[in-house]
């Protein structure tokens, strides 16, 4: 009977496998090896092998790990095993804590804990580092200085306080050119400042316990000079001879995106030889330190006609035997203008007629001329 069951099982094991062994055998604990061995006496014996050695850990020491949008993140035991092992099989991994949230920014210890299928665990003390790192939206490529510009950043966390710097990487500086201070808000409305030099710079954000910062994508800063707009002006010289001007009078609204530093005339001031059209050049300079320049016209014109007072009238005797007078001696006329004299001349003639009464002068006399350096003119009998 003894020799017809190991016939009957061997039988059974060559065909079925171990697996199909009779089910007392079969119904063995979870990690149980079971295994036909032959004995001396051609018995068949079942051995059984108890899984008594836990897990072979092999994991990460740090695991780093963002929080998600909606400011939390679950660490998986994939993210911290790297290949752990057991001699029959794993049955469960965990990660104890498991969730973290803006509260745990920074290093988290937590315990990753392997378990085989009979019961059989390992556990590691291991550390999570959680973050949440900021990621700016793209902006234009190109930003004109003083521009406004509109930041918003995914990552942080609600109620962090952020330092936001504008960075210039090219040609690179050290330090941040701008910093402000912003609580509580992923997207913050800026101002490109001015007097920032041409050239690459990035948004930079972090968070102010140092871990958490993100940077955005390059951006050229573009600096513009001014746009000068002018106008033609008519002055008039003054009694002095002399016109000047204020850029206030050529302005006619230039303008910067960063605002005006200065402005400047040049010619501003005309004497009685600028009688006509001037150009002067409006040079027009922003925060930056920008320049451009227009020219206006500036028509210079002398409204001031010279004043001439002719000499008293004058009574001479002729000439012995003749009836005219020769080499009369006139006097000066009194004369003034803003500009300087260009002539005085009279029409007397070098021979004078007798005249016998006064009517005579008055209707028949000589006149002056004053001639002023503009042109005018003014005359007197
Ligand atoms: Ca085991
Ligand atoms: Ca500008
Ligand atoms: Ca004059």
């Amino acid at each position: 009977m003894r020799i017809l069951l190991t016939t009957v099982m061997i039988i059974f094991s060559l065909v079925y496998g171990v697996d199909a062994l009779p089910k007392s055998a079969a119904n063995l604990p979870l990690g149980t090896e079971a295994k036909p061995i032959q004995s001396a006496d051609n018995f068949i014996q079942l051995s059984q092998v108890i899984d008594n050695t836990p897990p072979i850990l092999r994991n990460r020491d740090t695991a780093y790990v963002q929080l998600g949008s909606n400011d939390s993140v679950i660490v998986s035991p994939a993210q911290i095993d790297l290949g752990s092992t057991d001699d029959v099989g794993i049955d469960t991994m965990l990660v104890t804590p498991n969730t973290f949230t803006c509260s745990n920014i920074g290093f988290n210890p937590v315990v990753f804990t392997v378990r085989d299928t009979s019961g059989n665990s390992s556990s590691a003390n291991v550390m999570v580092y959680v973050n949440s790192p900021f990621v700016l939206t793209d902006i234009v490529d190109t930003l004109e200085e003083c521009a406004p510009v509109t930041i918003q950043w995914l990552g942080g966390c609600s109620g962090w306080n952020i330092d936001l710097s504008l960075v210039r990487i090219s040609p690179f500086i050290t330090q941040a050119l701008v910093v402000e201070k912003i609580a509580n808000s992923r997207t913050h409305q800026w101002q490109i400042p001015p007097k920032v030099p041409e050239g690459l710079y990035q948004f930079y954000v972090q968070e102010s316990n140092k871990l958490n910062w993100g940077y955005g994508k390059p951006f050229y800063v573009k600096n513009t000079p001014p746009t000068v707009i002018t106008k033609n002006i008519v002055l008039p010289l003054d009694a002095q001879g002399v016109a000047k001007i204020t850029v206030g009078q050529i302005d006619n609204g230039s303008n910067d995106i960063c605002g005006i530093d200065s402005m400047t005339v040049t010619p501003d001031s005309f004497g009685c030889s600028s009688v006509g059209v001037n150009t002067v050049t409006l040079s027009v300079t922003d925060l930056n330190g920008n320049k451009r320049i227009a020219t206006a016209t500036v028509t210079i014109v002398d409204t001031q006609v010279p004043l001439i007072t002719a000499p008293a009238n004058i009574s001479i005797p002729t000439d012995n035997g003749s009836s005219t007078a020769t080499n009369v001696v006139l006097g000066t006329p009194v004369t003034s203008d803003n500009c300087s004299i260009a002539s005085v001349t009279n029409d007397a003639p070098t021979v004078f007629p007798y005249w016998s009464n006064s009517s005579d002068v008055d209707s028949e006399g000589y006149s002056w001329q004053y001639n002023d350096s503009t042109a005018n003119s003014d005359g007197r009998r």
